[in-house]
């Protein structure tokens, strides 16, 4: 039994940002009052694998197995295969690991198999030692696509062999309509007493489960019933602390700032986490009826991740009790 949170969390989660939360969160709350709800839709095949990159940065960190220089990927990894690969002229900008080429292998017969995507996500966070329930949005294929101005381009292809180079123009979800929600998140959303975005891409990670059939209309029901919802930025200072969200931001037309992303969630999310360098934009994000945190979310140390858990999951309870600010009508209603 870990402190005395005897709160249920389902978090939204994408890559490194999102997993490092995740962590915090898993070390705040026992398991049963945790759900980490992965965006799946960077997955891809690639050399005949099957490749969920979201679900394994979370489930290696949450094992404590990450890459502590990439954040994706395993601790201690070595690249013989790759190598090798490329010795033999085969691609190589998508960079597996020997050790991480286990899970894509195994996950790849298992999916061959007939399992479901979240019962090999379970399996394998279970052999890792993951006790937390990390499920993918879907057991569904959803594939984000990137339209930009040298044309769509495939997330991973956008992401890792362009390296974020092209303009964003749109994002697309591929598949997204005809995708059935993992029923869990569907239950964990009906129940849980807080919902968390981690600070993962809010285009790319938080949008596609969001997008998911159902999802969007529950969370608004949920809200409108009192449920807290609270986004952990992901910019901080005017850039992305990881990953391309400030410059995507930028390419379309808007600023890279806290005030336009807190825009971009307005009427959906009552809270946001900022980061101390960016108080003075306190004010405006409450004006478009957010409540805002302002604390140290730059996340080096297990104790940071742990901390901004600690702060968010309180911050979250403080937003229901007195309501979680949905364009301030949920605190006029309170007695509290
Ligand atoms: N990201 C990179 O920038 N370059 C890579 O070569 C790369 C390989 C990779 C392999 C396995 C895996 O699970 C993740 C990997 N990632 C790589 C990360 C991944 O592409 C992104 O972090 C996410 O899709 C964005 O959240």
């Amino acid at each position: 039994m870990k402190e005395s949170f005897d709160y249920t969390i389902l978090a939204f989660a994408g890559g490194v940002g999102g997993a490092k939360l995740a962590l915090g969160l898993a070390g705040l709350l026992d398991p049963e009052h945790l759900t980490i709800a992965v965006n799946t839709g960077d997955d891809f095949e690639h050399l005949g694998l099957r490749i969920s990159p979201d679900l394994d940065t979370v489930m290696y960190t949450l094992a404590g197995l990450a890459n502590p220089e990439t954040g994706w990927g395993l601790i201690g990894e070595s690249w013989n295969s790759l190598d090798a690969l490329g010795r033999l002229g085969g691609e190589t900008w998508f960079r597996l690991g020997d050790r991480d080429l286990a899970t894509h292998i195994e996950r790849t017969r298992r999916l061959r198999a007939g399992e479901t995507l979240s019962l090999v996500t379970r399996h394998f966070c279970r052999s890792l030692g993951v006790m937390a329930d990390v499920i993918p949005m879907t057991d569904d294929p959803v594939r984000t696509v990137v339209h930009t101005d040298e044309g769509a381009l495939p997330f991973q292809e956008y992401f890792v062999h362009r390296r974020c180079e092209p303009r964003v123009r749109d994002f697309e979800f591929a598949g997204i309509t005809s995708a059935k929600p993992l029923p869990q998140l569907l239950e964990r959303l009906a129940q849980a007493d807080a919902l968390i975005y981690c600070p993962s891409n809010p285009y790319v990670s938080i949008a596609p489960i969001i997008s998911l059939p159902g999802v969007r209309s529950l969370i608004a029901s949920r809200r409108s019933a009192g449920m807290p919802v609270v986004a952990v930025s992901p910019i901080v200072g005017g850039a992305a602390l990881k990953g391309p969200a400030a410059k995507m931001m930028t390419e379309l037309g808007l600023e890279s700032t806290v005030t336009a992303l807190a825009k971009h969630y307005a009427g959906t999310i009552g809270g946001l986490v900022i980061d101390r360098v960016d108080a003075a934009a306190a004010p405006h994000i409450e004006s478009v009826g957010i409540r805002t945190l302002v604390t140290e979310t730059v996340m080096k140390t297990d104790e940071d991740k742990m901390r901004l858990a600690r702060e968010t999951v309180e911050f979250a309870k403080s937003l229901m009790r007195h309501g979680d600010g949905e364009t301030g009508r949920q605190g006029d209603k309170e007695t509290d």
